[in-house]
C-alpha cells in the first residue's frame, strides 16, 4: 500500500516539474495564461488520477502463528495472515515480484481480474504456468481495466490458498462511486483455520481417497473470535461512529464453505458483487460462496453499544463439516466497555431458501461504470453436468490402493463426466502448450453435452453403478476469439447433491437464470434475465439445480473453469477454455515473460 502511494506521488511530482520548466521558457505575457493552464491540468490530473504502476514484493515464507491455543506453521506472504492488501485504481498496472522462500511449489491467482491479453499472469498451476519452486521467483505483471470493486488474490497451487490470500481492491479511477461515498471502507476477509498443516491434510486425503479433514474454525480477518475459549483476544473489532455509513469489502476465502454473515440489529445494502455494481439490495443477511466477493454498505444507526458480527456455514449434502461460528464486534464510539454485545441469530446450516433468495435476488446496475450488456447472439451452447463421482479403487495398485471414499472406492468429481487431471509433469503448462503448439499436454475434445442424459437431480440414482465412475482426462473446449458462449451448469445428485460454486478465470459472465431440478429449455429459457442479470466470476449453482451463464470470449488464452470448493479441484471438477487469438497483434496473446517458471 505504501509503495502504491509513493509511486503515484513520484509521477505527480515529475509532471509538476515538467510543467514548471515549460512555464519558465514562455514570455511574460503568456505567464498568467500558462499558469492557469498548468493549474487546470493539475486539477484534471488529480481528478482523473492518471494510471500508475503499483509494485509489490511478495515473500512466500513459513510463519508460525498461534490460533485456538496452538502454534501452527503456515505459509504466508510477508509473514501476514490474511496477506497484504493491494489497492489499485482502474487502469493501473500491477507488478508483483513473488519470491518463494517457503517449502512448497506455489503460484498466485488474481481472482476475478480479467487479465486482458495477460494470461501468463493468471496463475493456476500447470494451466497458465508451471509452479514457482522453493528458492525461485516470478514477476506477475498485468493491467487492471474495465472493472472496479473488491476482488482478491490467492495461491493457486495445492491448498495453499488457505493461508496465502489477501484483498485486491480496485478503486474507481475517477474517485467516484455510483452512490454516496461511504465514511470508511473496511475489508472483511472470511477465512478458515486448520490446527494442522493443510498441505498434509490434502496429501492424506488424496492418498486415502477419502474426504479431507475439516477446518477447526472460521475467521474474520484472520481471527476466530471469542466463541473459542482460546481466542478471546483474537476477535476482530470494528470501531464505528454513530450515523456514519461503512462499506464492507467482503471476501469468502474459506476453502470449502459457503458462509452466512450477519451483524446484530443492522441491515446491509449490497452495492456490488464480484467487482460489478448492483442495484441496491437491502438485506439483513449476506450469503457468500467460496471465491465470491461482495461490497455492502451498512449504517451505524442503532443505539450506541456493541454488536456482534458473525458467520457460519451454509452447507448441504456434506456429512462432516466445520459447524463452528466465528465472530467479531462492531463497537460504537462511546460504547460502555462493560456492555454485552448483541448476537445475531444465524440460519440453520442447511437453509437453502435463505441462501437461494440472496444468491438469485440481486440484479446488476444498468449503465453503472463498466456495465456490460448481455450479448444477444450465442455462438456456442453448452450443457455441463457438474458433481461428485467415484474413482475405482484397486487394492493391487500401489498408487490407488486405499479406498476410504464411499462404497470403499475413492472420491472423484467431474464436468460432463470428464474428471479433470491437472497436467503436472508434462513439461509445459497448458498455456505454453497452446502458445508453442505442443501436443501431449491436453486434448481439445471437451464435450458440449453430457454423454448420458439421465434424471440428473434424482437422488434415487445417487449410487447407480452405471453413473458413478468418470473417466480421467485433461480436456479443453476450444472457442473462437470474441465468440459468445452460453452454459447451463447442471448439478447432479451423484453421490449426493451439493451447491458447487463455479468459477471461470479471465471472464465475468451474466447469470441469466437459476433454478432447482433439471434445466428444461422450453420452460426455463423464458426465465432468462437479459436486462440486468448479475455479472459475476463465481456462481453458486443451486443444490440439486442449475444456473445459466453467458459470456463473450474476448481474451485469448487457456482459462481454467472449476468449482471453488477446494476439495473438489484435485478430484476433477474442472475444465478449461482455450480461446484463440483475435485478428490483430493487439488482440493476440503476447509471448510469455522471460522469467516464466519452467516445469
Ligand atoms: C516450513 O514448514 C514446513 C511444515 O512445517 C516444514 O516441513 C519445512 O521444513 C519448513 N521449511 C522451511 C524453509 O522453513
Ligand atoms: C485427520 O483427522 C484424523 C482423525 O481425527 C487424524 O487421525 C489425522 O491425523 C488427521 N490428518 C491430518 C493430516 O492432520
Ligand atoms: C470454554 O470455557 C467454558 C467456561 O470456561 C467451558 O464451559 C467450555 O467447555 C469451554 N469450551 C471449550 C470448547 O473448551
Ligand atoms: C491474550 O493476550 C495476552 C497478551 O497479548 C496473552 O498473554 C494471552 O496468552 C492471550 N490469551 C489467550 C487466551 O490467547
Ligand atoms: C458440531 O459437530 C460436532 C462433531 O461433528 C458435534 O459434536 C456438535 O454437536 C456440532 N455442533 C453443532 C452446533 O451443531
Ligand atoms: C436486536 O437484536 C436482538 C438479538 O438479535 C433482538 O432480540 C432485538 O429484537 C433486536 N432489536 C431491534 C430493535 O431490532
Ligand atoms: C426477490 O425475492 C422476492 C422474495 O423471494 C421475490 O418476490 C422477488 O421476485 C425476487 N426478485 C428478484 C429480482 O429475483
Ligand atoms: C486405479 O487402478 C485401476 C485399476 O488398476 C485403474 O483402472 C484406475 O485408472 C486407477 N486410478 C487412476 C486414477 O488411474
Ligand atoms: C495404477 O494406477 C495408476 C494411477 O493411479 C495408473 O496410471 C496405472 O496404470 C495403474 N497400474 C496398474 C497396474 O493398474
Ligand atoms: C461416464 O463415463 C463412463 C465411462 O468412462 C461410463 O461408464 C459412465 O456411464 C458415464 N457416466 C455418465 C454419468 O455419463
Ligand atoms: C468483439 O466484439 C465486440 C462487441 O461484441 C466488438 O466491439 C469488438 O470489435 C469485437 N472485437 C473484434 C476484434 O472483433
Ligand atoms: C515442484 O516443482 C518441481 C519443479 O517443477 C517438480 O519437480 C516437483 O515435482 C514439484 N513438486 C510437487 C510436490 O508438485
Ligand atoms: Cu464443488
Amino acid at each position: 500500500m505504501d509503495g502504491y502511494k509513493k509511486k503515484r506521488k513520484k509521477k505527480t511530482n515529475k509532471k509538476r516539474k515538467r510543467k514548471t520548466k515549460k512555464k519558465g521558457r514562455d514570455r511574460e505575457k503568456w505567464m498568467l495564461f500558462m499558469f492557469l493552464l498548468a493549474w487546470a491540468f493539475a486539477l484534471l490530473a488529480s481528478s482523473l488520477a492518471s494510471a500508475a504502476i503499483v509494485e509489490h514484493t511478495f515473500k512466500v515464507q513459513n510463519t508460525t502463528m498461534k490460533r485456538l491455543c496452538k502454534e501452527q506453521v503456515i505459509v504466508t506472504v510477508n509473514g501476514r495472515f490474511p496477506g497484504p492488501r493491494l489497492n489499485v485504481r482502474e487502469g493501473d498496472t500491477v507488478i508483483v515480484h513473488l519470491l518463494n522462500e517457503g517449502p512448497y511449489n506455489i503460484t498466485i491467482h488474481w481472482h476475478g481480474v480479467f487479465q486482458l491479453f495477460s494470461a501468463w499472469a493468471d496463475g493456476p498451476e500447470y494451466v497458465t504456468q508451471c509452479t514457482i519452486s522453493p528458492g525461485n521467483s516470478y514477476t506477475y505483471k498485468f493491467k487492471v481495466t474495465q472493472q472496479e470493486g473488491t476482488l482478491w488474490w490467492h495461491a493457486h497451487a495445492s491448498v495453499l490458498r488457505a493461508t496465502v490470500h489477501g484483498a485486491f481492491i480496485i478503486h474507481p479511477r475517477s474517485g467516484k462511486f455510483p452512490f454516496p461515498k461511504p465514511y470508511k471502507q473496511v475489508p472483511i476477509i472470511l477465512g478458515d483455520w486448520y490446527s494442522t498443516n493443510v498441505v498434509d491434510i490434502e496429501t492424506q486425503a488424496l492418498a486415502t481417497g477419502g474426504a479431507p479433514n475439516v477446518s477447526n474454525a472460521f475467521t474474520i480477518n484472520g481471527l476466530p473470535g471469542d466463541l473459542f475459549n482460546c481466542s478471546r483476544n483474537q476477535t476482530f473489532k470494528m470501531k464505528v461512529k454513530q450515523g456514519k455509513t461503512y462499506m464492507l469489502r467482503m471476501i469468502n476465502a474459506a476453502l470449502n464453505n459457503h458462509l452466512f454473515f450477519k451483524i446484530a440489529n443492522h441491515s446491509f445494502t449490497v452495492v456490488a458483487v464480484d467487482a460489478a455494481y448492483t442495484d441496491h439490495y437491502i438485506t439483513d443477511i449476506i450469503v457468500i460462496a467460496p471465491g465470491q466477493t461482495i461490497d455492502a454498505l451498512f449504517t451505524a444507526n442503532q443505539p450506541v453499544g456493541s454488536y456482534y458480527m458473525a458467520a457460519s456455514t451454509y452447507t448441504v449434502g456434506v456429512p462432516l463439516f466445520d459447524n463452528t461460528t466465528t465472530r467479531g464486534i462492531v463497537v460504537y464510539d462511546h460504547a460502555p466497555s462493560s456492555c454485552h454485545p448483541l448476537m445475531p441469530s444465524l440460519p440453520p446450516f442447511n437453509d437453502t431458501p435463505t441462501a437461494h433468495k440472496f444468491y438469485s435476488n440481486i440484479t446488476s446496475k444498468v449503465g453503472a461504470p463498466h456495465w456490460v450488456p448481455v450479448p444477444r447472439e450465442v455462438d456456442e451452447h453448452m450443457l455441463i453436468t457438474i458433481g461428485l463421482n467415484l474413482e475405482r479403487c484397486d487394492p493391487k495398485n500401489a498408487t490407488n490402493a486405499t479406498c476410504l471414499g464411499p462404497l470403499n472406492e475413492r472420491f472423484s468429481s467431474s464436468m460432463n463426466n470428464e474428471s479433470f487431471v491437472i497436467p503436472r509433469g508434462r513439461g509445459f503448462s497448458m498455456l505454453e502448450a497452446f502458445f508453442k503448439n505442443v501436443s501431449g499436454v491436453y486434448t481439445a475434445d471437451f464435450p458440449d453435452n453430457p454423454p448420458v442424459v439421465f434424471d440428473f437431480t434424482n437422488q434415487n440414482l445417487s449410487f447407480n453403478p452405471n453413473l458413478l465412475f468418470a473417466h480421467k482426462s485433461t480436456k479443453v473446449k476450444k472457442l473462437k476469439f470474441n465468440s459468445t458462449v452460453e452454459i447451463v451448469f447442471q448439478n447432479t445428485a451423484i453421490i449426493g447433491p451439493q451447491n458447487h460454486p463455479m468459477h471461470i478465470h479471465g471472464f465475468s459472465f451474466h447469470v441469466l437464470a437459476q433454478g432447482f431440478g433439471n434445466f428444461d429449455p422450453t420452460r426455463d429459457t423464458a426465465k432468462f434475465n437479459l436486462v440486468n442479470p448479475q455479472f459475476r466470476n463465481t456462481i453458486a449453482v443451486p443444490v440439486g439445480g442449475w444456473a445459466v451463464i453467458r459470456f463473450q470470449a474476448n481474451n485469448p488464452g487457456v482459462w481454467f473453469v472449476h468449482c471453488h470448493v477446494e476439495d473438489h479441484v484435485p478430484w476433477g471438477l474442472d475444465m478449461a477454455f482455450e480461446v484463440g487469438n483475435g485478428p490483430t497483434p493487439s488482440t493476440s496473446l503476447p509471448p510469455p515473460p522471460a522469467d516464466l517458471p519452467k516445469c
